[in-house]
């Protein structure tokens, strides 16, 4: 792969609008990512593996729980803060994005929000760090955009839970050490858990042949007949708002880093397009391609404009779970888009893993379907403007 030379743009200024700490947060991660990412990310994508080796660097720059209290390890960070980190790491790869998502959104976010103090102190430095890595089970088999109508149960026996299902297209799966499972109880009214690997009757196998996000892990989670001790159950909230709480928190990161993608491919096709001479001049000299560039440009100033507005509302405790879908909507379809236009600038260097691209285009289609599918976003927007539910 080429040398990492990646600038970031800022068409309107926007660092103006960060904090000096927003900013020694970002180029923290920035320069990590350069270091310790870009340099190994292709041949992790290349061999479908995810290079464990950067866990200990994920958590030094506060991508575990970057919100989460000090006192439980977390960074003790804002919103936006958050936000830039997983600009930064999508930026290298959305891959990498997702194990700090699930880790800090999906698994840490439960047990502080939802978790016992006896949950939060045994797990959370500990996933903070990086010595303990969680996953998320939500997604069944028959029960993808409606998790409500999920089957994964588990019975009262008296002195622990037995737990019984599966759980597919689960992040980070087949390395976690502990995973937070959405089931129902004898009532079918849905609850945490934190399941342990070694557990038994608990596995995690690796689900193969996969063309998008193969630098990040992804597996199903089988129970059976798993006894899960009954101080693991996450006893503050229940019900399906439970897991889409968290999902607010992750789609909010999400928001922030398809951002990161969309630059790098934004500012591999500038410099290519520069450098590229065809029929004695520079290819950015053309109008045709001087669109393409003008128009990525446009649109990530106007994502990164949503973006940044989102993270003050989610400081302030405002942001609305449409508000967190329309971003989450609108910026990985930008990102989406921007790699599919870049990819074309490089022509058929574009195609080749010399250059981060093609990877990143690959990596958005899960994007655009996880945390909630294009099609679920507009709705969950369409309900929030008419009033007219179209899921029921
Ligand atoms: P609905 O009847 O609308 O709601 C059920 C209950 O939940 C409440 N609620 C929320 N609470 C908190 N936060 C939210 N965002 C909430 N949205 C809804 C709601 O008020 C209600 O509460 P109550 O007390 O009345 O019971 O539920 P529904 O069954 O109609 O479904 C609505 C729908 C389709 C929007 C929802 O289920 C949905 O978002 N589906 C998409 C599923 C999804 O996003 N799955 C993601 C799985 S995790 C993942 O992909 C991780 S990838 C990570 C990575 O690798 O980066
Ligand atoms: P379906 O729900 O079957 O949807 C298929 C199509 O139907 C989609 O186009 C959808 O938009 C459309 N559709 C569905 N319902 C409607 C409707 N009401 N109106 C209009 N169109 C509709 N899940 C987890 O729990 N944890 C994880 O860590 C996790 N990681 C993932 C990692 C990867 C790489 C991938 C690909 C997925 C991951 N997921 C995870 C699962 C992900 O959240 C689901 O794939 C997603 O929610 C969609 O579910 P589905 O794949 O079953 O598709």
């Amino acid at each position: 792969m080429k040398p990492d030379l990646f600038e970031s743009p800022d068409y309107y200024n926007l660092d103006d609008l960060l904090t000096e700490e927003h900013k020694l947060i970002r180029d923290a991660a920035r320069a990590w990512v350069k270091r310790d990412v870009s340099p190994i990310i292709e041949e992790a994508a290349q061999k479908a593996e995810f290079p464990k080796s950067i866990i200990p660097g994920l958590a030094e720059i506060g991508a575990f729980g970057p919100y989460i209290p000090e006192e439980y390890g977390g960074a003790g960070l804002d919103h936006i803060s958050y936000g830039l980190i997983m600009q930064e790491i999508e930026r290298g790869d959305s891959g990498v994005r997702s194990t700090a998502s699930v880790q800090s959104s999906l698994v840490m976010y439960p047990i502080w929000q939802y978790g016992s103090e006896e949950q939060r102190q045994k797990y959370l430095p500990k996933l903070a760090s990086g010595e303990f890595m969680g996953a998320f089970g939500l997604t069944e088999p028959d029960f993808g955009s409606n998790p409500g109508g999920m089957v994964t149960n588990y019975k009262d026996m008296g002195d622990h839970y037995l737990l019984n299902g599966a759980k597919l297209w689960i992040s980070n799966a087949p390395f976690c050490d502990i995973a937070v499972v959405w089931a129902k109880n004898e009532e079918g009214r849905i609850h945490g858990l934190i399941v342990e690997r070694g557990m038994e009757g608990f596995t995690t196998p690796e689900t193969h042949n996969k063309w998008s996000l193969r630098a990040s892990a992804t597996g199903e989670l089988l129970f059976q007949d798993v006894k899960v001790p009954k101080e693991n159950l996450l006893p503050n909230k229940s019900g399906l708002g439970a897991p889409l709480g968290c999902l607010d928190s992750a789609r909010y990161g999400i928001a922030w880093g398809v951002i990161g993608a969309a630059m790098d491919c934004y500012d591999t096709a500038l410099r290519y397009a520069k450098e590229r001479i065809q029929f004695g001049k520079p290819i950015a000299a053309f109008q045709l391609q001087q669109k393409k560039l003008a128009e990525m440009i446009t649109e990530i100033t106007k994502a990164q404009l949503l973006a940044y507005r989102l993270g003050q509302l989610k400081n302030e405790g405002k942001a609305t779970t449409s508000q967190i879908s329309m971003a989450k909507r609108n910026n990985v379809d930008m990102a989406i888009n921007i790699a599919r236009e870049a990819r074309q600038i490089l022509g058929g260097m574009g195609i080749t893993g010399e250059y981060s691209i093609m990877r990143h285009m690959m990596n958005l289609e899960s994007v655009i379907t996880y945390e909630g599918t294009h099609d679920i976003h507009l709705l969950i927007t369409g309900l929030d403007i008419t009033g007219e539910n179209a899921f029921k």
